[in-house]
């Protein structure tokens, strides 16, 4: 695909605070998004991060497919805890700070074996932007203790939160240079996480239409009444196009998204379908499914 050159001059800032802020803390909690973990995961705050602690926190649970999250955590947990959460209603949110103490367990005996008093893990907190670090922590704190909001770039410098037994560091989102693969593009535009116009919301759309009907057909067939769903797999834009064009059409009219001369507008379509995807209206779904393999029982609940 063509290199897509996007990095702001303050995410080069905030990748070089945090390259600093990692010296001086004893984990990471590294935030994604459930309905694409792989592709919301920096591969560069990956690399900076290391060998340092680390527990994972999946959120927008609420949004995501619940039989895909269940298989992502049982793949993910192979590198560390693994947290499933709503960050927005807190929900799942108590068993973050175990997860933590968990990836920090060896670093605390080898302090009670130097005689190093317990003291509160210091904690990075790292993510994509929007991904909802802030929102997250503030239900951690149980007080608006950060600011967050439904866009991406609220939080513009780093800040310390004290709670009890940690101290959590909420820093601003930070993407990376340059996408590598044209799918992990694709998937974040999907979910918002980048402006669909970095690449072209239209051609975004396709992308997803196309996934969508192999994936998820339902969704379309029950939101749009769609019946002739594109059978393809994604190749390109301009295979993708041709094979969405249709359907596209058909929500327009249905949407009376109507141009001048009495052209469907598809454009307008193809931005109703994003912003409907993005909140959820067509049903809880994840972009990135996990390999598939028998699933494993869930996880006893803990006790209360
Ligand atoms: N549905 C849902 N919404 C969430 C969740 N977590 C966060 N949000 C929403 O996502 C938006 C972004 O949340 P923030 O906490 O500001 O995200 P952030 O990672 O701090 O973003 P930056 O500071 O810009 O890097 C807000 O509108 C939150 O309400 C979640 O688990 N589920
Ligand atoms: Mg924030």
């Amino acid at each position: 695909m063509q290199s897509i050159h996007w990095f702001p001059g303050h995410m080069a800032k905030a990748r070089r605070e945090l390259t600093e802020s990692l010296k001086r803390v004893d984990t990471v909690l590294e935030l994604v998004d459930a309905r694409l973990p792989r592709a919301s995961s920096n591969p560069m705050l990956r690399d900076m991060i290391g060998r340092k602690p680390k527990a994972l926190v999946m959120t927008r649970c609420d949004l995501a497919d619940p039989v895909q999250t269940r298989r992502w955590e049982q793949q993910l947990r192979a590198d560390g805890p693994v947290v499933c959460v709503d960050a927005r209603t807190g929900s799942g949110i108590r068993d973050v700070l175990p997860a933590l103490e968990q990836a920090a367990a060896e670093k605390r005996q080898r302090d009670a074996a130097r005689g190093i008093r317990p003291r509160p893990l210091r904690t990075l907190v790292v993510g994509i932007p929007n991904v909802g670090k802030s929102s997250l922590i503030n239900r951690l704190a149980g007080r608006a203790a950060t600011k967050t909001g439904d866009r991406p770039g609220i939080t513009k410098t780093q800040q310390w939160i004290r709670l009890g037994n940690v101290e959590l560091l909420d820093t601003p989102g930070v993407l990376w240079p340059k996408f590598e693969d044209e799918t992990s593009a694709y998937i974040l535009a999907v979910s918002g996480a980048i402006k669909a116009e970095i690449l072209d919301p239209s051609v975004v759309c396709a992308y997803f239409l196309v996934w969508c009907a192999s994936h998820y057909p339902d969704a379309l067939r029950s939101r749009y009444g769609i019946t002739a769903l594109p059978d393809t797999t994604w190749t390109g834009p301009a295979e993708g196009w041709e094979a969405v064009e249709p359907v596209l059409a058909q929500i327009a009219q249905r949407r009376g998204l109507i141009g001048a001369g009495g052209k469907e507008d598809l454009e307008r379509a193809a931005q109703v379908v994003l912003r409907e995807v993005q909140t959820g209206v067509l049903g809880r779904m994840t972009f990135e499914w996990a390999e598939s393999g028998p699933l494993k029982p869930a996880p006893p609940a803990p006790a209360e």
